[in-house]
């Protein structure tokens, strides 16, 4: 049995230009893990701390020299010679060292990207992959993508108030299929954006970020670019929504500024409703804002039976909040995004809770992201059966979809694309 040799933290660079977490974890038998963090430009209120140095005279405020600090002493003198392959014990060692409810003391972007890269070392020593190690035999589903090609709200510059407008490949039947129908539908839309003359610059997630008078102006221009690849809209390729809505709520009404919209919350539920029942969108994530218990009741009693009603902001991968939602019939889908709660252990537990409540998961990125890939793994060896990763450029991006290539690849014949199947809750 080997134990935690050595612990090396420093900071990186994410994908937005801003400082992130990196962690080296050495173990005894020279197995090294190396895992970084990314960071969200719409978090919810509720999410883990994200400790920053708050020093306006360098990154604008945006280091996170002292997360660092904090793996490289504290954490460190915890968790050197310890026996590395219990990660519910590690993590729980990690949760007690800092001692607070939301992990403000150490930061959870230190937390983390210590958890991760213990667990990744781990694999090493095992011989094995990450998806494997946290696996077990019925880990062989590849999830279905939830492509984000029109990006809004806090991720791009244009006047869009929806944050994503994604294209789900679920009529594929093999993950690189999906992945060549998602990229073959990227560059018809880019062309279609380019003949509009609308703007075919990308926002932080890689997808475009062309001005549109509506939330139907996009989801026409998609549709457009998949019929032109030879694509059946509701067949081979559905849609789905991040509304992000939280960004838009001002405590009473729903603002949708470039449709000049002001909606309460039941105006906002039968909008969405009308967009349902106008388009094929099998998805909507943060259709209401986070506070809003009731606007997420009358939305899940509306369409959960046949729309897939994903909360982000809602849960923030907080055991105790989907507890909440469960009890108060809120949604019936859970955003998995491991640096909302700031340990594996706890990552795992609220997709176990889901699963146990027949609540779907998506595994999910961050608008700021590094080129780690370990959502991949993640999202095979849960059994998430859908991933969220961004567009089909922007490298921090395509690492996932890669990775997700190659676990295909390794699986081979086990391999089984989640298709349909990651819906089947929903008639649509
Ligand atoms: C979201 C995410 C990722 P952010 O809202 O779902 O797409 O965005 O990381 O900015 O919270
Ligand atoms: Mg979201």
């Amino acid at each position: 049995m080997t134990v935690i040799k050595d612990i090396l933290a420093r900071q990186v660079i994410d994908s937005r230009g801003n400082p992130t977490v990196e962690v080296d974890v050495l173990l005894a038998d020279n197995s090294m893990g190396r895992a970084s963090v990314p960071s969200g430009a719409s978090t919810g209120k509720y999410e883990a701390f994200e400790l920053r140095d708050n020093d306006s005279k360098r990154f604008n405020g945006m280091g996170v020299q002292k997360a660092v600090a904090n793996v490289n002493t504290e954490i460190k003198d915890l968790l050197i010679g310890a026996e590395p392959f219990d990660q519910e014990k590690t993590d729980t060692s990690l949760i007690e060292l800092d001692g607070t409810e939301n992990k403000c003391r150490l930061g959870a972007n230190a937390i983390l990207a210590t958890s991760i890269a213990i667990a990744k070392a781990c694999a090493i020593s095992q011989k094995c992959n990450l998806f494997e190690y946290f696996g077990n035999n019925t880990s062989t589903f590849l999830p279905v993508p939830l492509m984000n090609i029109i990006n809004g709200g806090k991720h791009a510059d244009n006047n869009l108030d929806f944050q994503e407008f994604m294209i789900v490949p679920s009529g594929a039947d093999s993950i690189i299929e999906a992945i060549r129908m998602g990229c073959e539908i990227f560059q018809s839309l880019k062309n279609k954006l380019a003949k509009n003359n609308l703007n075919t610059a990308v926002g932080d997630e890689g997808g475009f970020a062309p001005n549109l008078k509506s939330n139907e102006e996009a989801l026409d221009l998609i549709a457009d670019a998949i019929e032109n690849s030879g694509y059946k809209i509701g067949k081979d390729i559905y849609f789905a929504l991040d509304c992000a809505a939280t960004e838009y709520f001002d405590g009473a009404k729903y603002n949708i500024s470039e449709e000049k919209l002001n909606m309460s919350s039941d105006e906002k539920v039968n909008y969405l409703e009308k967009l349902v029942k106008s388009y094929p969108i099998i998805s909507i994530e943060d259709g209401m804002a986070e506070d809003d218990w009731q606007g997420w009741q009358m939305l899940t009693e509306k369409l959960g039976r046949r729309c897939q009603l994903v909360g982000d902001d809602l849960f923030v991968t907080n055991l105790e909040r989907l507890k909440l939602g469960i009890e108060r019939n809120c949604a019936n889908s859970i955003l998995i995004k491991p640096n909302q709660i700031g340990t594996l252990t706890e990552t795992f537990n609220s997709i176990d809770l889901a699963h146990q409540n027949q609540l779907s998961c998506i595994m999910s990125h961050r608008s700021g992201e590094t080129e780690d890939n370990y959502i991949s793994d993640l999202s095979v060896a849960k059994n998430c059966n859908q991933i969220k990763t961004g567009s089909l450029n922007r490298s921090e991006r395509l690492s996932k979809y890669n990775q997700l290539i190659r676990i295909e690849e390794i699986l081979g014949n086990k391999a089984k694309y989640s298709g349909p199947l990651a819906f089947n809750n929903f008639t649509l």
